[in-house]
């Protein structure tokens, strides 16, 4: 059954931050900087990390500190909304399926085949479409998305060669135990993979599938690289079955205690961020294949048909869908080629 999860925190206020802006939105009125911390579950050298550090930080440097914390040093993978939500953290990348927990609509943005690329998700994401769930966010959980960051399209990656297991159908992965990120949402789209889905956190994974504790994980292929599973892994199936996001999100409080100016600094900020991890990120799909074969992995596309109508039709069927506004499947579809 799926949970809506209520805004299990009321939100504190965040009293050191709320100290006046300054009209000329350079700085604070009494010199100090703005804390922004983000916390993230990717490395240092993931390309969404990056282009944060290479375009946000500096952008922003007038009147914030920007201050990334990776691998979940400092929140737990799935924990920073709440952390947001609690006045305890400023800045997180999340995903829609973190979001789902709390909101089950977001579930639209979490199921397999329906963004169909880095350009549809930018679309989907400034349509008018996501003004309501922009909204729940803010109203519920005090969180702002403040732009779409391109994770890339997950393939499923395995332990076994494909002397041992080859993937064609949905049907092949009957039995294969698949590490995939611990909420209901991310679940679900192992499930319907046709895997047996294990919940795990991101930091765990490599030793894993070291130990043979999973048969795989599922992600795009820069993360493979940057988390170098292709040291434990033998095969990469090419399923495409989620071009993911993240969106860059900031604390509503925070967010309202800055000038207008401010604001709209730290909006452009993560817009020119997201636009460049994309960018980078695009490349190194694109290169990515290459590498990986040269470190000894086979890459095959499996009937991308039948894992399409295997996903899709799971999903129509699922209570996710029954939480969907009406019409906006639709309008998404219609977003996209
Ligand atoms: C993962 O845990 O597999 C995942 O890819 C899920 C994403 O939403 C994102 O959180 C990502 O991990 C981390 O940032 C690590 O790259």
């Amino acid at each position: 059954m799926i949970m809506k999860l209520t805004r299990r925190v009321a939100l504190t206020s965040v009293a050191a931050i709320g100290i006046l802006a300054s009209a000329s939105g350079a700085a604070f009125a009494d010199g100090h900087l703005l804390q922004l911390r983000l916390s993230m579950s990717g490395s240092e050298t993931d390309q969404r990390s990056v282009a944060m550090a290479e375009v946000f930080g500096p952008a922003v440097s007038e009147f914030a500190s920007y201050e990334p914390a990776y691998n979940a040093t400092l929140f737990a993978q799935g924990t920073e909304l709440e952390a947001i939500s609690r006045g305890n953290l400023e800045m997180t990348i999340s995903s829609a399926q973190e979001l789902a927990q709390f909101f089950p609509e977001f579930s639209i943005f979490t199921a397999g085949y329906v963004h169909q690329d880095a350009a549809h998700q930018v679309a989907v994401f400034n349509d008018p479409l996501m003004d309501p769930f922009k909204q729940t966010a803010i109203d519920e959980l005090g969180v702002r998305l403040l732009s779409v960051m391109y994770l890339g399209r997950r393939h499923v990656n395995l332990r076994q060669c494909p002397d041992e297991l080859t993937v064609t159908t949905p049907a092949d992965l009957d039995g294969v135990n698949l590490r995939m990120p611990g909420t209901d949402a991310w679940q679900f789209l192992g499930a319907a993979l046709g895997a047996s889905p294990t919940p795990m956190a991101f930091s765990e994974v490599y030793t894993a599938l070291s130990t043979g504790a999973v048969d795989g994980q599922d992600n795009p292929l820069p993360t493979v690289v940057d988390a170098r599973f292709y040291e434990v892994t033998c095969q990469i199936v090419l399923t495409s079955h989620l071009v993911d996001l993240n969106y860059v999100t900031i604390s509503e409080e925070v967010w309202q205690s800055m000038a207008p100016d401010q604001q709209a600094v730290v909006q452009q900020a993560a817009d020119d961020a997201a636009a460049l991890g994309r960018e980078r990120q695009l490349q190194l799909e694109s290169e990515l294949g290459a590498r990986l074969e040269e470190e000894g992995l086979t890459l095959y596309e499996p009937d991308l048909v039948a894992f399409r109508d295997a996903v899709q039709s799971a999903y129509l069927g699922s209570e996710f869908a029954q939480t969907w506004p009406e019409g906006v499947l639709e309008q998404i579809n219609a977003l996209g080629n």
